[in-house]
């Protein structure tokens, strides 16, 4: 069983006609994506806002007509992956580089749907190192504040040199090991100078589709 596909599919069960649909990043919601492709093409009437350059190039592939920020009033539906969901529905995101505009984007809609495949559910956040987004500017000062709150950090390369974000950032990838107290880091976090946002969604999932012991599909 292909369990990102049945999970990804099933959210297009909550996106109907005039929908604004915020499109989310990575392997799970690509499968999303291309159902609601194929939708599409059945007549759906949707309008896509990515949350990558991965994801804008994938919904125009499939037909998904895309839209900008000033052209909407809100966005109705945003679905994303996540890489830890735990069992207050808070997340672990950013392991594909997009944290940034995937926050901006579930933040402004009025539902934000998860689709997690049983791997990614557990009790406590921080097996899955923290992705940060932070600036190149003093990159390596901010890698020490981000240090004395208790973790090893790891500046994210990519054959050799750092990451780069789409929207021209680094990623300090942080290991935490365990997270109790997800909103306070979140917050001390995105006080530190140079921090541009972070991995933990707290608080923001509406909905979280995933499989139960049977393999059968469940919402959380
Ligand atoms: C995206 O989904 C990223 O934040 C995250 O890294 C990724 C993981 O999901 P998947 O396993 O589906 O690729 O939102």
């Amino acid at each position: 069983m292909n369990e990102k596909k049945v999970v990804g599919e099933k959210a297009v069960e909550f996106i109907k006609d005039g929908m604004v649909v915020g499109l989310g990043t990575g392997s799970t919601v690509y499968y999303t994506i291309i159902k609601l492709g194929q939708l599409v093409k059945e007549g759906l009437l949707i309008q896509g806002i990515p949350t990558s350059v991965q994801t804008e190039e994938l919904a125009k592939k499939v037909g998904i007509p895309l839209v900008h920020f000033k052209e909407i009033e809100q966005i109705d539906v945003a679905i994303d992956g996540a890489d830890e969901v735990d069992t207050h529905l808070n997340l672990i995101k950013g392991g594909g580089g997009a944290l940034l505009r995937e926050k901006i984007i579930a933040k402004a809609a009025k539902t934000f749907i998860v689709v997690a495949t049983p791997s990614k559910m557990v009790e406590t956040l921080g097996a899955f190192r923290l992705p940060v987004e932070v600036v190149p500017f003093g990159a390596e000062l901010t890698e020490k504040h981000i240090r004395e709150l208790g973790c090893d950090p790891y500046l994210r390369q990519l054959e050799g040199t750092p990451y780069k974000t789409d929207n021209g950032n680094y990623i300090i990838d942080c290991v935490f090991s365990e997270i109790s107290e997800a909103k306070r880091l979140e917050e001390k976090l995105n006080m530190l100078p140079g921090v541009v946002e972070n991995g933990l969604f707290v608080g923001m999932s509406d909905i979280v589709i995933s499989l139960d012991q049977n393999k059968d599909v469940m919402l959380i």
